[in-house]
């Protein structure tokens, strides 16, 4: 499961321990992105998920700056830094790290307490609270020409139905989505950063991730560690920016654009199950040997591009066809893949306290040993 660290997370890691997990994934949410990670303080960390008699085996993440995928100011330095934290976790004893190349935001979700008909609650994305945020609350310019006209109008119905109180909620969960930090970007904040990617396109950032991975997935390599990342949530473009990590073909592109073991993925059902186009389970045997990570999660999708998190084997993710694959590929692989419940539904006594969105103790530990009965019985029944 994933861990906040010390002082930022309700779950502690003895919860994470009886859930039944034996490896954490945390990362050093302290230090701010750009700056390198020293090995005195991935040690420290180290050490406090060792003494609740856990191992922290993926590092997720080591973000990627801003500057990186602009190439703007101190974008080398920013790759110098970045090459010297993976030399330190290397000799620190880790071997995966996860990030995203994702523009300014990394999730986005527009309800973060979406009640289900089970009274647990769950992350929503409902497409036109989406497009009445872009249009009518944050107002981006020339946010129109992202939108159909029948969108639009939709978009309108929505705003000017919804009540003040909807309309808040909507506006502060939108600009939300920075792992590890529970404050929202202000809205001068997102339009200042969105300016600075007007003249950066799919293909321009795909060029960014691509020199960015030339740099860095050698160094990985030659010290035994891997590169994860994490496809694009949801995988598509948002608020006008590209998303260059969200398709079969996206994928295969950045593999092959540098063609190392370490640069790798970490698969997320959950962000790429949200595209019906994406075919989980072929993905998974094709890209087998370049799986590092696994995030296993699904939704539920409507036809309007509305979806929400379901419950890990009830959404359109074929869990069974998913875990099967993997099963497959470890065998072949002869390796353990560190995988992890990603999200979980905020259900009984979790609906009184305030967690991370998503990051629950008790919807991860129904999640996780539902995923691991499956894995279970898969690798009894086949092998
Ligand atoms: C959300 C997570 C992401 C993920 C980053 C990896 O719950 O899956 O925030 O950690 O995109 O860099």
């Amino acid at each position: 499961m994933r861990w906040y660290g010390p002082g930022n997370d309700v779950v502690s890691l003895w919860d994470i321990r009886q859930a039944g997990c034996t490896g954490v994934v945390t990362a050093l949410h302290h230090i701010p992105v750009g700056e390198v990670w020293t090995v005195a303080e991935i040690e420290k960390r180290k050490a406090a998920v060792a003494e609740a008699g856990l191992t922290w085996t993926v590092i997720e993440s080591l973000p990627v700056s801003e500057d990186i995928k602009r190439q703007t100011g101190n974008y080398l330095l920013h790759i110098d830094n970045y090459k010297q934290s993976i030399r330190n976790i290397a000799d620190c004893g880790l071997q995966v790290i996860t990030y995203n190349f994702m523009p300014i935001l990394d999730w986005m979700r527009t309800d973060v307490s979406y009640e289900l008909p089970d009274r647990s609650r769950a992350l929503y994305f409902n497409k036109k609270a989406f497009m009445a945020f872009d249009l009518f609350m944050l107002k981006r310019p020339n946010a129109e020409k992202d939108y159909s006209e029948a969108e639009i109008a939709g978009a309108k119905a929505f705003f000017d139905s919804a009540s003040q109180e909807e309309k808040d909620r909507i506006f502060h969960n939108c600009l939300l989505g920075l792992p590890g930090s529970e404050v929202p970007f202000t809205p001068e904040e997102i339009l200042s950063a969105l300016d600075n990617y007007a003249h950066i396109d799919a293909a321009k950032l795909k060029q960014h991730l691509y020199y960015f991975l030339s740099e860095v997935a050698p160094v990985a390599e030659a010290c035994g560690v891997t590169l994860a990342i994490h496809p694009d949530d949801p995988p598509y473009p948002l608020l006008g920016l590209p998303r260059i990590v969200s398709t079969r073909a996206d994928l295969e592109a950045l593999l092959q654009a540098v063609p190392v073991k370490a640069n790798g993925l970490c698969f997320c059902t959950g962000s790429l199950g949200v595209r019906a186009d994406n075919p989980l389970a072929e993905m998974i045997e094709q890209f087998g040997d370049r799986i590092h990570f696994v995030h296993l999660r699904t939704t539920k999708r409507d036809a309007e591009g509305n979806f929400f998190e379901a419950d890990h084997l009830d959404g359109d993710v074929d869990m069974y066809a998913v875990v099967k694959a993997l099963s497959g590929v470890m065998q072949q692989r002869q390796i353990n893949l560190p995988m992890r419940p990603d999200h979980g539904h905020q259900m009984l006594d979790d609906l009184k306290k305030k967690t991370y969105p998503g990051y629950t103790a008790i919807g991860r530990l129904r999640g996780l040993a539902e995923l691991r009965g499956l894995e279970l019985g898969i690798l009894r029944s086949n092998y």
